[in-house]
């Protein structure tokens, strides 16, 4: 499985956040991707760590986020803290509670900043949101002959609505790459489906709202019930307009253990099967096209990879055992798709390797099996 990743995604680096009132650690640190990457790249046979280069250019990802995104937002995601600080705010970056308050200010009609010119904790804010690392992941991975490819990115991104930031996210990633595989596997007559199924303890509210009245994603999301962020995620929330039926929830009670996790996670999968009646046909052309050593993937099955369900974790409050993440990843391989898997939550940072690699090993050792003649 390729892996894509990109030392940019570590500067986003906040010396603490505030819990219950609390002045705590940053959980969402730079070392959780640091020890992912390290427990990857001890298994080189079955994973290929792959460096984007985002600083030198090349592909211009900024249509791409402007398709998920307000323009207004993102002008106030880059000259936010500029002019925080131009106001007399504190230099200690801001944290996610502070960026919550962007209603405070008005978005628009701000002066253009070049990025170049901005100071470095501000270029950190700019860049970090990992928009290169998803969209680059994107493209090698329709280039790639493997059946699975990992955006190994941070800070997550499912809490991003489409003017709002919050929960550690500023841009949707997951979002960002399933519109672009979209625009990328256009065909002339149709808008091609996806489907995004987000394993993160938390709701994703923001992937949720994007997507809310589009019939062509389809959203499905396990999480814990009455935790953050506190208000959406229940099964009730069915999409809007032409939506309607593409948007479905599974609240689970905290303290949920392994058995039930994955009785769920089986039905979610059952649903994305059903929203997609080209799936046995395609399930063929994947196998033809390993067969016949081609290389064209369309990916339309991307995941919002948290493992903050872990029994350990500081912030989650499920019980998940790490065998369990094996099993979430060959319960995801059943689907027989092509698929990006995309870095959201995790924070008990002595397992949050094992755990991520467990769920992708998972995938590709049944995915392997699975298309075997
Ligand atoms: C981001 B992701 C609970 C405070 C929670 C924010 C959690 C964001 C999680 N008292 N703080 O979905 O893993
Ligand atoms: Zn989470």
């Amino acid at each position: 499985m390729k892996v894509f990743w990109d030392p940019i995604c570590l500067l986003h680096d906040p010396p603490y956040e505030i819990l219950s009132g609390n002045k705590v650690p940053y959980f969402e640190s730079p070392a959780r991707l640091q020890v992912i990457k390290k427990e990857l790249e001890e298994h080189p046979s079955l994973f290929q760590l792959e460096l984007t280069d985002s600083s030198s250019g090349g592909i211009d990802i900024t249509g791409h986020v402007e398709t998920v995104h307000g323009r207004g937002y993102l002008n106030y995601l880059r000259n936010a803290y500029d002019e925080w600080v131009r106001d007399g705010g504190s230099a200690v970056p801001l944290s996610d509670n502070i960026f919550s308050g962007h209603r405070l200010t008005p978005p628009s009609g701000r002066a253009k900043v070049h990025v170049d010119s901005l100071s470095p904790v501000a270029k950190a804010g700019y860049y970090c949101f990992d928009l290169s690392l998803t969209y680059s992941s994107a493209i090698a991975s329709v280039n790639c002959r493997n059946v699975g490819v990992f955006a190994l990115c941070r800070p997550p991104g499912h809490h991003a609505g489409t003017s709002l930031s919050g929960g550690y996210c500023f841009i949707n990633n997951v979002a960002v790459a399933a519109q672009f595989l979209q625009g990328f596997n256009q065909r002339p007559t149709d808008k091609p489906s996806v489907a995004i199924l987000d394993v993160d303890y938390h709701h994703g509210n923001g992937t949720q709202e994007i997507f809310y009245s589009d019939p062509s994603v389809l959203y499905v999301s396990l999480h814990a019930e009455d935790d953050y962020p506190y208000f959406t995620g229940s099964t009730t929330e069915k999409g809007i307009n032409d939506g309607v039926g593409t948007n479905i929830n599974y609240p689970l009670p905290r303290g949920t253990q392994d058995s039930d996790y994955c009785a769920a996670l089986s039905n979610a999968v059952e649903e994305i099967k059903k929203f997609d009646p080209g799936y046995l046909l395609l399930r063929f052309f994947v196998f033809l096209y390993r067969g016949l050593n081609l290389s064209l993937r369309l990916i339309e099955h991307l995941i919002s990879l948290g493992v903050d369900t872990f029994i350990d974790d500081p912030i989650g409050d499920f019980k998940l055992s790490p065998s369990c993440y094996t099993r979430i990843g060959q319960i995801v391989a059943d689907l027989g798709k092509p698929t990006l898997f995309v870095m959201e939550g995790g924070y008990h940072i002595e397992m949050i390797g094992k755990n991520v690699r467990a769920v992708l090993q998972g995938f590709e050792e049944q995915g392997t099996t699975d298309v075997r003649p």
